[in-house]
């Protein structure tokens, strides 16, 4: 192609995602995508790369890693990199901007599966308080930490398509504000469990610390709709859903009665457990729906927009849904429903010896939908027979009678102590081997309960791995 145009980094730079005509580089070509972005509900992601690389960005949704998408951006093709500013035919890696670089240094004790983007559990130390710290609180992140502008506004668009921003300071200060308690649970925490049982899942393979807890301050979203002049008591037909943009392009939404309803607390927080909410967590706004999968909690929150339908994301019309065990890999996303209220679950946290033979073992219990834990069932025999854990009670904060927090447990057996592989010692005069199964279930309001199996609640995407946690132990009688 000899006549085509050239162009110089600086030029393409200006063609960033705030210009009228974004584009952006692969290789050594370059693409105008303004029509593609217009025609791809969602496909504001690629923005972020405008004026520059899109290849970083891809690296991280490797999705966009095959020929078809390339395929499609050559539709868009209007000319190459000046070979100026190439270096060994493409752009040098110190003129890409690094999307990470807003992401902040974090706490070592977090077991982190990824780092670019950063996903990270909650260490099983920290597992066992009811309110986890902020610098210990699991990271789920899809993508990079954004920065938002200072003082950035909230953007709300109603049904009539009207838009009205709100400043983050008349968040704070013109609305009640309210704090409540509320766990956050990701959808595949305890994948890994699921995957032991099953042997394949695809996703992070969470243990049991993609869930922590913490007290959330802001206005509620219903006074805030309120504001807008948004009839909350008796809002119009077509208004069915709440979606949440990000800063960063992350989306997802909730239906709407979660959104108006008085024992809903849905909250825009700017406020974890006392201070400012960190960067990983969303700052400096991020809405809370308790009771939900903490995927509908979009952090970073730039927009509110109340619509007839979902949000258009791919985290919700795809990523967050489950299926049945039959569904291996060619679903119809379109099919499945939403995961929106989280179905009871448990795990053990931590399995401490007790000076004097015996030992301690704790955990945590949760239900979705604000259903309270009501029963933890323990078995030291692999779930033939039942003891009962003690719930620990602790004051949670809210303004329902709904309980949006899970339950820490704890449960003594007497008698053992537990052998670690290596003082596994022959000559323990009196003292007998054993392998023990210590199983866990919780029970909640509803008298739902865990099923004892992975088998029949597997999915393929390992979402909402729910059954009994087993763990082996090796014991001393
Ligand atoms: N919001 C934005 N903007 N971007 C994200 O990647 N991840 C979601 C949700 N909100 C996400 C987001 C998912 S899947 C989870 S599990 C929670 O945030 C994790 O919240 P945390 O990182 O504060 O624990
Ligand atoms: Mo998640």
């Amino acid at each position: 192609e000899k006549n085509e145009k050239s162009f110089r980094l600086p030029e393409i730079k200006e063609h960033g995602p705030k210009s009228e005509r974004p584009w952006v580089i692969r290789g050594d070509r370059v693409y105008d995508i303004t029509d593609w972005i217009a025609g791809h509900p969602g496909g504001e992601v690629i923005l972020r790369a405008a004026g520059g690389s899109v290849e970083p960005y891809w690296k991280i949704f490797n999705i966009h890693q095959k020929q078809e998408v390339y395929d499609i951006l050559e539709m868009y093709f209007i000319g190459t990199v000046d070979p100026q500013d190439l270096v060994n035919g493409s752009v040098p890696s110190d003129a890409i901007e690094d999307p990470f670089i807003n992401d902040p240094v974090r706490d070592p004790r977090l077991h982190q599966h990824t780092s670019r983007p950063c996903n990270a559990e909650t260490p099983a130390s920290h597992l066992s308080t009811f309110i986890t710290p902020n610098h210990v609180f699991y990271v789920r992140n899809h993508m990079w930490v954004p920065s938002p502008p200072p003082n950035t506004t909230l953007t709300i668009e109603l049904p009539s398509g009207d838009e009205i921003s709100i400043p983050l300071d008349d968040l704070k200060t013109k609305f009640p504000q309210h704090t409540i308690t509320s766990t956050l649970q990701c959808s595949g925490n305890r994948r890994s469990h699921m995957t032991k049982a099953c042997t394949h899942t695809s996703g992070l393979q969470w243990k049991a610390g993609a869930i922590g807890t913490a007290t959330w301050t802001g206005p509620f979203l219903r006074d805030v709709l309120a504001s807008t002049g948004f009839p909350i008591a008796n809002p119009p037909q077509d208004a069915k859903h709440v979606q949440f943009v990000g800063h960063e392009a992350y989306g997802a939404s909730i239906p709407i009665d979660k959104a108006l309803s008085f024992s809903g607390d849905v909250i825009l927080a700017h406020t974890m457990n006392s201070a400012p909410i960190p960067p990983d967590h969303g700052y400096p706004l991020r809405v809370v729906v308790p009771g939900h999968v903490a995927a509908r909690s979009v952090k970073w929150l730039s927009k509110i927009a109340i619509s007839d339908e979902e949000s258009t994301s791919q985290w919700q019309r795809r990523d967050y849904k489950s299926f049945g065990p039959n569904e291996r890999g060619l679903e119809d996303w379109s099919k499945a429903k939403s995961i929106q209220e989280m179905p009871v679950n448990s795990a053990v946290t931590s399995v401490v010896p007790l000076p004097g033979g015996g030992f301690v073992v704790k955990g945590w219990a949760y239900s979705g939908g604000g259903r309270e834990i009501v029963r933890v069932d323990v078995s030291t025999n692999g779930g033939r027979s039942w003891d009962q854990a003690v719930l620990k009670e602790e004051q949670e904060l809210g303004s329902s009678s709904k309980h949006w927090a899970w339950k820490q447990w704890r449960y003594t057996i007497p008698s053992y102590t537990i052998s670690d592989a290596k003082s596994k010692s022959e000559n323990l005069e009196g003292k007998k081997k054993a392998k023990m199964t210590l199983v866990v279930k919780a029970t909640d309001e509803a008298y739902n309960t865990q099923p004892e199996k992975f088998e029949p609640i597997y999915n393929v995407r390992g979402n909402l791995a729910v059954a009994w946690h087993r763990v082996p132990l090796s014991v001393e009688k």
